[in-house]
């Protein structure tokens, strides 16, 4: 089936980029952090989502599921109410150019820049056995994702922030080495919901590598699931729903509650006077159920038909693929790399 897709340079529009990486289980916080806010941005934006399955395999992958993870994150995007006709979709490993800019841009960055990233140093602790070298790197292949779309704009968790500033940098480095020719991206991180922390340990981030699995809520949780997560969150003594920076346990359960249903932090202080952890916990769960019933259920549709989630890559693949390589002929270029 021809699944239109329009290219990012057939308007005016600024370009916007972001991925996620298909590890398997999709969060809650991916979902407020990031997803929600892909479909918030995409009628503004020329939106470009990838998956992005290279920076997936910087840590162990069994690649049965890595394959059927890749298909099955593709369709939660278009489940979540991402348009294709809207966006480009695509796999980062059908783009070869991705790979590329990575190496270029690898000899204008040094070691100690990566060393000092603390997303690296962490899963550096946390993957102890397997320090490879793509999981040092593993911030410039990103900086390579947005830079070869000139993108404007990359809506992302507060966790990312790092990342953007290396991706600034290096774009700022290479455009001051050679001349102009990357976009300076801005982050995009939403002001509330860009951190949602761990259920059973809100000093921590809500995290899909926890191995507690009452710490995260997966976007493909059943609702009896959701509500007990929900009931077993670690809050305080206090009873009494009211955010501060001394109660991160609640004021984590009313940024989820905020975020689906768009109240502020007083509304939902207002709602829950003189109310118990009980029926405000009950309520975050009703909410967050009510929201990813429907995307589960879509989820499930969209994966019974493979053609035509095969459609949106092929020709997500072709078209991420000539403007990425438009990108890459002027870096080689630029570079001194001998043209025929
Ligand atoms: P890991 O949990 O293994 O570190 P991750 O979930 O951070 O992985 P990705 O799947 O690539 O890694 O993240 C996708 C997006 O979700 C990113 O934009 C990231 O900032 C965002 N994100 C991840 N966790 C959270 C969170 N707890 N709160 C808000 N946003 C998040
Ligand atoms: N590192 C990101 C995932 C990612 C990404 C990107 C996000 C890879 N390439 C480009 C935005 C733009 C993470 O969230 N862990």
């Amino acid at each position: 089936m021809e699944t239109p897709q329009k290219a990012p340079e057939a308007s005016e529009k600024k370009v916007l980029f972001s991925g996620i990486q298909p590890t398997g289980i999709i969060t809650l916080g991916n979902y407020i952090g990031a997803l929600k806010n892909w479909v918030a941005l995409q009628d503004e934006y020329d939106c470009v989502y990838c998956v992005v399955d290279m920076h997936a395999i910087t840590v162990r992958q069994d690649p049965a599921n890595l394959r059927k993870n890749t298909l099955e994150l593709l369709a939660l995007y278009l489940a979540c109410g991402i348009d294709p006709e809207k966006c480009l979709l695509f796999v980062q490993s059908h783009v070869p150019a991705h790979a590329e800019l990575c190496w270029v841009l690898n000899c204008l960055t040094s070691v100690g820049e990566l060393s000092r990233m603390t997303q690296f140093k962490d899963k550096s602790r946390k993957h102890a056995d397997n320090v490879n070298m793509g999981l040092m790197d593993y911030p410039v292949l990103m900086v390579a994702d947005i830079l070869l779309y000139q993108a404007a704009l990359v809506p992302v968790g507060a966790d990312q922030k790092q990342h953007l500033e290396l991706t600034r940098d290096l774009a700022i480095r290479f455009n001051n080495r050679y001349s102009p020719t990357f976009t300076v991206p801005e982050p995009y991180i939403p002001r509330q919901g860009a951190r949602i922390m761990s259920l059973q340990d809100p000093s921590a981030k809500m995290s899909k590598s926890d191995p507690d699995e009452n710490g995260f809520v997966a976007m493909t949780d059943p609702p009896e699931v959701i509500a007990r997560k929900f009931k077993r969150a670690v809050t305080d003594s206090l009873a009494c729903v009211k955010a501060g920076e001394d109660r991160p346990g609640v004021t984590n359960l009313m940024s989820i509650y905020a975020a689906f249903t768009g109240r502020t932090f007083g509304q939902i202080e207002d709602e829950f006077a003189g109310r118990g952890y009980g029926d405000f916990k009950a309520a975050v769960a009703d909410a967050v159920i009510a929201a990813l019933s429907p995307i589960q259920a879509e989820q499930k549709r969209l994966l019974a038909d493979k053609a035509y989630l095969h459609g949106i890559l092929a020709e997500g693949a072709q078209k991420a693929a000539r403007l990425a390589n438009k990108t890459l002929a002027k870096v080689y270029k630029k570079t001194g790399f001998y043209q025929l």
